[in-house]
């Protein structure tokens, strides 16, 4: 089958033939139509963070597509579903993590397109437990960037606390940004999208964002502070330092910020500022598979809508060098149609 394959850290990718996975008790072959690119992939693809994904590697975590084969013992999946094979992969199922709806921080997880091949292939294997069917009303294009930027958004939301009628800001209006800006409308809450890409902050406008604000000409911080109090809470979903720092400084007393994006670098934080102003700082990863299943049903009713542009496969080098820079607004997804 063909896959983009990452063999080397910071190298392009190839575009060649592997074999099609086998598949054992309890799993499924995905027949993949579609995946989106999300910035994780880039991240795993240079080799980026402290634990590095397997080599070689096929990336993708927003694998969408067709069950053709189901293994011994698999009973709720069957060959036609349409599912989509998210980061979490699979976990143990046994730890405390798991056991108190949060499998997402299960020491044992596998990770698609990092501890085992991925989306950016014609066929994926799955753990029939830890996918997620897609609603009728999406096409697949459509459904993919639910699988990670949707559901880690709308978890990331709902772990700020911040209530319908309260301020948001969301830092980093990409591929997660673009969908967290309509979540938190969804949600009833008031939201301030802060990028550096002028079409970025159009294109947040026009899903519904009360303020936009551009770093590059204006200190967000005392741009927020001015309008609104300070936030109630901020989502960073930014590959960017100085958005971490700004974020936190946009907060009013007693908010929370939650940290999404996943740049390889430290955050300073003033214990002073923290502690005085009761500001609680937490880390938000993806999101469980009933925060995926919810946040499928806010598209499927039409209350968040993916903003896409479909390359093919073959595309894929070019597309992270437009993400490298920037260039990019929505998602890109790519396409495995025949
Ligand atoms: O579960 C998680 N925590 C999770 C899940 C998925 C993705 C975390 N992530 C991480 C990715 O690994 C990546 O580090 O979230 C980050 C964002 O992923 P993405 O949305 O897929 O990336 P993108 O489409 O490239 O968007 C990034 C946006 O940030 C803006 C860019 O202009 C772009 O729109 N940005 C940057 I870079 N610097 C900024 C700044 N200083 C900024 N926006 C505001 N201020
Ligand atoms: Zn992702």
């Amino acid at each position: 089958m063909k896959a983009a394959v990452v063999n080397e850290f910071k190298q392009s990718l190839a575009i060649q033939e592997i074999d099609v996975p086998q598949i054992k008790h309890g799993e499924v072959l995905v027949k993949i139509k579609a995946c989106g690119v999300c910035h994780t992939d880039l991240h795993a693809a240079h080799g980026d963070w402290p634990v590095k994904p397997k080599l070689p590697l096929v990336p993708g975590h927003e694998g969408v597509g067709i069950v053709t084969e189901v293994g011994e013992g698999v009973t709720h999946i069957k060959i036609g579903d349409r599912v989509g094979v998210p980061w979490l992969y699979s976990a143990c199922g046994q730890c405390e993590y798991c056991l108190s709806g949060k499998e997402t921080l299960c020491e044992s997880q596998q990770n698609s397109g990092y501890s085992v091949d991925g989306g950016y292939a014609e066929y994926c294997k799955a753990d029939a437990n830890y996918i997620v069917k897609i609603p009728d009303q999406l096409t697949y294009e459509e459904a993919a960037p639910i699988f990670c930027a949707g559901v880690t958004t709308y978890k990331a939301l709902k772990v700020s606390g911040v209530k319908p009628g309260e301020w948001v800001a969301i830092y980093g209006v990409g591929g997660l940004g673009h969908v967290a800006v309509q979540y938190a409308k969804a949600m009833g809450m008031n939201v301030v999208a802060v990028d550096l890409g002028e079409e970025k902050l159009q294109l947040a406008k026009e899903l519904g964002a009360d303020l936009v604000v551009n770093p590059g000409e204006e200190d967000p911080d005392q741009f927020i502070k001015a309008r609104t109090n300070g936030v109630h809470g901020a989502v960073v979903t930014a590959v960017s330092k100085p958005a971490f720092q700004a974020a936190f400084q946009s907060v009013r007393r007693g908010g929370t910020c939650v940290l999404v994006g996943l740049p390889p670098e430290e955050m300073p934080i003033p214990i002073f500022d923290t502690v005085l102003g009761g500001i609680s700082i937490i880390g938000s990863i993806v999101g469980t598979r009933k925060d995926l299943q919810e946040a499928l049903e806010f598209a499927a009713a039409g209350k968040v809508k993916t903003i896409i542009e479909v390359q093919p496969l073959e595309k894929i080098n070019e597309v992270f060098d437009r993400m490298v820079n920037g260039d990019i607004n929505g998602r890109i997804v790519l396409s495995l149609e025949d």
